[in-house]
């Protein structure tokens, strides 16, 4: 067996073992995988847009769109067709290839998804990828997607099957588990992963990448967020989390996902440059690139730029020549 053989039987007290492993041993080995699968100077671009804010029915701990908890957000009814038209050519003008939309729904009625499934067809004659992220989908819906030409769908485990019941009480794992279930069989690419920093421990991180790792099917993208916190929601003062647990945790994903896109996900606002430095070397090879994720902040896209240049990072995701390079020095 090859450092880099996919599997599909991980074991609870493996992926433990990598956690624990010396940091320079376990990057090393997340940096070798991850050569012999990818270009290590090249990271995936998506840009995200929040097609529906807020108001939504589900009690999740980390969110600010949950009608459950007093945040400060703007609530917002379905974007027109239009303007989701109008961000999509501006985020494939600043270069990025895939447009990822989501909505704050528990699931999308019939006459919803109508809506969503326009919107694809239209980003997609953009000349773009498309991702959504609707909450759950029954099987026929799944298939109206496909058929829509929807390249990814974005739906995340969040955390382990022991710590879920701490953070969601609306929706059962199993709910989540069965939405993948019809994602993979419409033959739609998986985005799946979770969020770590909710106040779960080494153990909860081990079991959400054992769950990942032991799908049928490995996500073909794998979010792995950073919690960021907001005021007004139940997780608005967890535990800080020490990014070096963030950094392993990319580590072991790439290691036991080798052919999966890592993506750093939420909370690199949150992140100095050389805590993100150190999660590419882990084997992370995709982000967020604008301004904001749907509804908190991310890095503006110079820094993003200036990052990428510093590393000798290619965008992956660009259209356009090298963006990286357009910048003044
Ligand atoms: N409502 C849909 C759902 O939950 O499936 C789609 C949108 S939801 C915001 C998508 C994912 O964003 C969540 O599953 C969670 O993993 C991530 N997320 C949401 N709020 C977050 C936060 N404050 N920090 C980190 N990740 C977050
Ligand atoms: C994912 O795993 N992370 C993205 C995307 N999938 C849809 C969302 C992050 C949201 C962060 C909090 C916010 O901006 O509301
Ligand atoms: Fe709703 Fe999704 Fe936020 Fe949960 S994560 S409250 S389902 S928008």
């Amino acid at each position: 067996m090859t450092d880099s053989s996919i599997r599909h039987n991980w074991q609870l007290s493996e992926i433990s073992a990598l956690l624990e492993m010396p940091f320079n041993d376990l990057l090393f080995k997340a940096q070798s995988i991850h050569r012999q699968m990818f270009n290590p100077n090249e990271v995936q671009i998506s840009t995200l847009l929040s097609i529906k804010t807020g108001a939504c029915p589900e009690d999740c701990g980390y969110c600010s769109q949950s009608a459950k908890h007093d945040t400060s957000l703007e609530k917002e009814r379905l974007l027109p067709l239009q303007q989701v038209i109008e961000q999509a050519a501006e985020a494939r003008a600043n270069g990025s290839s895939r447009f990822c939309m989501g909505a704050a729904w528990r699931n999308p009625t019939d006459k919803n998804l109508d809506k969503v499934i326009d919107m694809v067809k239209a980003v997609k004659a953009l000349g773009m990828e498309t991702c959504v992220t609707l909450g759950m989908l029954t099987a026929e819906q799944t298939r109206r997607m496909k058929e829509a030409g929807l390249d990814y769908y974005n739906h995340n485990l969040d955390t382990s099957p022991e710590f879920y019941d701490k953070v969601i009480t609306t929706r059962t794992y199993d709910d989540r588990l069965d939405t993948l279930e019809h994602v993979r069989d419409a033959g739609i690419n998986v985005c799946s992963g979770g969020i770590i920093g909710m106040g779960e421990t080494e153990k909860d991180r081990a079991s959400l990448l054992q769950q990942l790792a032991n799908l049928p099917a490995h996500p073909q993208s794998v979010p792995i967020n950073m919690l960021v916190q907001v005021e007004g929601t139940p997780l608005f003062n967890a535990d800080k989390l020490d990014h070096l647990e963030f950094i392993r945790t990319i580590a072991v994903a790439r290691i036991i996902m080798p052919a999966s896109y890592v993506r750093l996900s939420a909370g690199r606002s949150d992140m100095s440059d050389e805590t993100q430095a150190l999660c590419f070397f882990a084997g992370a090879n995709s982000i967020f690139y604008g301004d904001k994720l749907l509804t908190t902040e991310n890095p503006d896209e110079n820094h993003d730029l200036h990052l990428m240049k510093k590393l000798g990072i290619t965008p992956s995701g660009f259209k356009s020549a090298e963006p990286a390079d357009q910048l003044a020095s």
